[in-house]
């Protein structure tokens, strides 16, 4: 499945700093369809401890990690909302990802211009919260009136949607800083406009340590967001926290696979998903002739191949074992099983 996520800020925040940072690691685009060739895209493989150990103990050096696509999205500026600087085309841009990384700059430098004269990552963070929630309020407001005209017959799904509506809009006019996620499920209709506000967040604040208000750093815990510290213009590589933990607040899980002697791969799926749907996500015909899979945790396969001389295949000494689980349609995959399907 396809991991989008955003790279969002004020302008000369360093966004195109870490998007470069986060792109000079090469991966071979051609394991991944979905992908778009446009600078502004980059695609960024997560780091993977057990995908390594899958490798090391099974002697396949092909490795083929999740990863997740990148967009270096152009500076949000004040009134965004309204359309000022870039505004409405960045906003649309931020809509098409599933999560955003809001760069805040802490960095002092004279060099580099501050749209707003002056360095406060607080105040930024305020900014670009308030352009997303206002954002948010046009859209809601436009469907509240159309809801509210819809909902005058009385049927029980336009009720439900101009009271969940107007409950979307109390709250983002009381000046909520706060994600919304859980109001988009309640209702398809409401998962629809993509609100601004219901997107994961995660903050990258750039600059030292020692830079960074505690102010800043308390009122993203507050938020329910993570945050990550790093001094973007004197460091060698992207942070890979700032990876991971995008990879965690997508809400994803990894299964994996070993391909003859030729690939280990890891693949990102939604938790709770039956194992003939990840089979899915392999190839389409696995999912429609799918039989049945041999499935094992990872840990315990590394077990196996421990016990072993490094020569042996860990998976047959783990089926001598019984340690190889059969499983039918519905079993639904955990996070770290590796996965063999059989299929028609
Ligand atoms: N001193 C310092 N300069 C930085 C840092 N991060 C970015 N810059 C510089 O700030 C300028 C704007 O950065 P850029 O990544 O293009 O910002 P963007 O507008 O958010 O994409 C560039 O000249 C960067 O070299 C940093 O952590 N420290
Ligand atoms: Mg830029």
């Amino acid at each position: 499945m396809k991991l989008s996520i955003g790279i969002v800020g004020l302008p000369n925040a360093g966004k195109s700093t870490l998007f470069k940072l986060l792109t000079q690691q090469e991966v071979h685009i051609a394991h991944y369809p979905f992908t778009t060739i446009n600078p502004n895209v980059g695609i960024v493989p997560v780091p993977d401890k057990r995908l390594d150990t899958l490798s090391e103990i099974t002697g396949i050096k092909q490795k083929v990690p999740a990863v997740i696509e990148f967009y270096d999205i152009a500076g949000l500026v004040r009134n965004a909302h309204k359309g000022e600087g870039l505004g409405n085309q960045f906003l649309a841009h931020i809509r098409e990802c599933q999560a955003i990384v809001i760069v805040l700059r802490a960095f002092q430098n004279a060099g580099v211009t501050h749209v707003e004269n002056s360095i406060d990552p607080l105040r930024d963070f305020e900014i670009i919260n308030a352009e997303l929630i206002l954002k948010d309020l046009e859209t809601v407001r436009k469907m509240l009136a159309k809801a509210e005209s819809e909902a005058r017959s009385g049927a029980k799904d336009e009720v439900r949607f101009r009271d969940e509506l107007t409950e979307i809009k109390d709250s983002l006019e009381r000046g909520l800083t706060k994600n919304i996620p859980s109001y988009s499920h309640k209702n398809i209709k409401i998962g629809e406009l993509q609100l601004l506000t219901a997107k994961k967040q995660l903050y990258l604040i750039n600059g030292k340590a020692e830079d960074i208000p505690n102010e800043c750093t308390s009122k993203i815990a507050n938020l329910g967001a993570e945050f990550v510290i790093a001094d973007l213009g004197n460091v060698e590589e992207a942070p890979r926290e700032l990876i991971t933990a995008a990879y965690r607040i997508l809400g994803l899980i990894t299964f994996y696979t070993i391909a003859g002697k030729k690939e280990v791969r890891a693949w990102p799926i939604r938790k709770g998903i039956s194992i003939r749907d990840a089979a899915g996500e392999i190839h389409t015909d696995f999912k429609e002739k799918f039989i049945r899979a041999e499935v094992i945790q990872c840990d315990k396969l590394f077990e196996a191949a421990r016990s072993v001389r490094s020569s042996s295949d860990p998976w047959q000494l783990a089926k001598s074992k019984g340690w190889i689980r059969l499983e039918g349609r519905d079993y639904a995959v955990s996070d770290g099983d590796v996965i063999l399907v059989k299929h028609g």
